[in-house]
Formats: structure tokens, C-alpha cells, sequence
């Protein structure tokens, strides 16, 4: 329940949805996992749940921690009630049954320690065929090439949240085209301060604007390397 008054199960699909901003707001991880399951129970594909319901609210805490309503404590207990719903759906969105894609390599880059949104691209990529090597977060460039040597992936992604981390990524790029392997892989970078302009500059395939983009992006890579593969190029 979320609160003395509350009855989640008896509130519409709209105020549910509201009072899991609210609860989100609040850090209240119990009450999320409920509201989750019952949007689930309701018919409610995992998908709509995630961005409808999640990722909108803490699109919400993002903006009052940025304006100082919000500090970290509280901002950590809405990460955690988050990823609380996010293991709920996590399952539901990797059965999809895809075809086999390829394999991603996936990390928060050094310094940064956000990975919900990385988390939910590589949710997002096991449920459309990836098989997917999760580095965690504040990776040094020395993890990136440790898990391309390891894995022998098709895409390495970085993700980064702060405007001071988002420049580590270009060190992971250049570290590659110093080994001369740049070119053998895909790189896909993300997170919320980037942009097209910053991926080029740093020397990605492509930035991806959120987990859904990502996904297509990967796709589209991939297929244009079998294309490429079968014309013998
Ligand atoms: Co932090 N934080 N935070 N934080 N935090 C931001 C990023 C900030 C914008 C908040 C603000 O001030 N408005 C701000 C950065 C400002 C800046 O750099 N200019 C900030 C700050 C300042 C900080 C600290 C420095 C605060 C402090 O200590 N004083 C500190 C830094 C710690 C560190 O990393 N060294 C810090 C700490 C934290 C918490 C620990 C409290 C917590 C993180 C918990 C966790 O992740 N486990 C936290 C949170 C939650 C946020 C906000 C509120 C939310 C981030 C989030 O999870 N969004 C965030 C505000 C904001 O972003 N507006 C903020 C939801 C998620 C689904 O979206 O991560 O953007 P996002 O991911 C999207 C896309 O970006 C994209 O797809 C995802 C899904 O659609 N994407 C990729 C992301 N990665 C990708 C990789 C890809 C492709 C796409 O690869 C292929």
C-alpha cells in the first residue's frame, strides 16, 4: 500500500500511474514493485510500464534534483525503488523470443557512477536478440579493451551521465585506434547530456538518445555489417 490511505489495486490506470511518480519521488520500492505488478496484471505491456510509468518519473526527480529540491540521499532511494520495477520487467522484456542479433559490450564510463539507463538499454537489448556483457559502472578505457579481447563483441556502448565523464569516452575511442581496432567494432555512446555532434567528435558510430534508438541503431549496424560481410567488403 502507499500509504494508510492508498489502495493501489483500487485506483484507476491514470492515477496509478500517478501516484507511481509520486512514489518514485518518494523512494518508496515496495510500493513501486506493487504498482508495477499490477500494471502487468492488468494487461499493460512491460514496455509502456517502464517509460509511462518509470523512466517519466524520474524524468521528474531529475528535474527537482537539479533545481535543488532534491538531494542525493533522496535521489539514491528513487534510483533504488527504479530498479526495484526494472528487475520486475527486466524478464518480461528479454523474452521476446528474437532472433539472435549479436553480442553487446556494454559500461558506465570511469568516474560515473549512473547506470540506470544503461541498465535499461542493455534490458532493452536482450529483449531484441543481444546477448548482453554488462561492465557496470566507472569503467577505466583498460575494462573496455579487457571485455573486447574477452567477449569478441559486435558493439562496444558507453554510457555517461555527467558533462566532467562524457570526455572519457573519447579515450576509449582513441585507445582503440592507437591498437588498431577501432574499425572492427561498433561504438555506440548514450546518456542524457550527449548528442549527435558529441558523438561524431569523439569518433562513435552513433549516439543513441534512449534505450528504444539504441536498440534500432544496433539493428541497423549490424545488418549493414552482414551486408557488407556477404558483399566480401
Ligand atoms: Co546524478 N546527476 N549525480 N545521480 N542524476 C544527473 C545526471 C544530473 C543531470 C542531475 C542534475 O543536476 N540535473 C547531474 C549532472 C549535471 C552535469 O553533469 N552537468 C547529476 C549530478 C551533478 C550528480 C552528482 C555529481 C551529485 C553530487 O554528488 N553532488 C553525483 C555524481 C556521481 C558520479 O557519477 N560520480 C550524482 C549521483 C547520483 C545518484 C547516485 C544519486 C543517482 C544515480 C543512481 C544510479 O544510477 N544508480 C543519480 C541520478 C538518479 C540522477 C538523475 C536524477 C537521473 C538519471 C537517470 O537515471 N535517469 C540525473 C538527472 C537527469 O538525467 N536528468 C542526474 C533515467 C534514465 C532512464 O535516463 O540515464 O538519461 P538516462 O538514460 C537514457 C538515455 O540517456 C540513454 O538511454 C537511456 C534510457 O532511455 N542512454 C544510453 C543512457 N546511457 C546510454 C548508453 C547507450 C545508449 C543510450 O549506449 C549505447
Amino acid at each position: 500500500m502507499a500509504d494508510d490511505d492508498i489502495i493501489l489495486s483500487e485506483l484507476s490506470d491514470d492515477e496509478l500511474v500517478q501516484q507511481m511518480h509520486d512514489d518514485l519521488y518518494d523512494g518508496l520500492k515496495e510500493e513501486i514493485e506493487e504498482a508495477t505488478q499490477i500494471l502487468l496484471d492488468r494487461g499493460w505491456v512491460p514496455y509502456d510500464v517502464l517509460t509511462k510509468a518509470l523512466v517519466e518519473g524520474m524524468r521528474i526527480v531529475g528535474i527537482d534534483f537539479r533545481d535543488g529540491i532534491l538531494f542525493v540521499p533522496e535521489v539514491l532511494l528513487s534510483a533504488n525503488a527504479m530498479k526495484a520495477g526494472m528487475t520486475i520487467l527486466r524478464p518480461l522484456l528479454a523474452a521476446t523470443g528474437a532472433p539472435k542479433q549479436g553480442k553487446l559490450v556494454i559500461g558506465t564510463v570511469k568516474g560515473d557512477i549512473h547506470d540506470i539507463g544503461k541498465n535499461l538499454v542493455g534490458m532493452m537489448m536482450e529483449g531484441a536478440g543481444f546477448d548482453v556483457i554488462d561492465l557496470g559502472i566507472n569503467n577505466p578505457v583498460e575494462n573496455y579493451l579487457d571485455a573486447i579481447e574477452r567477449e569478441q563483441p559486435d558493439i562496444i556502448g558507453m554510457s555517461a551521465l555527467l558533462t566532467t565523464t562524457m570526455p572519457y569516452m573519447k579515450v576509449v575511442i582513441d585507445t582503440m585506434k592507437e591498437k588498431g581496432i577501432r574499425d572492427d567494432y561498433i561504438v555506440l555512446v548514450g546518456g542524457a547530456p550527449l548528442n549527435e555532434e558529441f558523438g561524431k567528435a569523439v569518433g562513435a558510430d552513433a549516439y543513441c538518445r534512449d534505450a528504444a534508438v539504441a536498440v534500432e541503431t544496433a539493428k541497423d549496424f549490424i545488418a549493414r555489417k552482414h551486408n557488407s560481410l556477404a558483399a566480401g567488403v
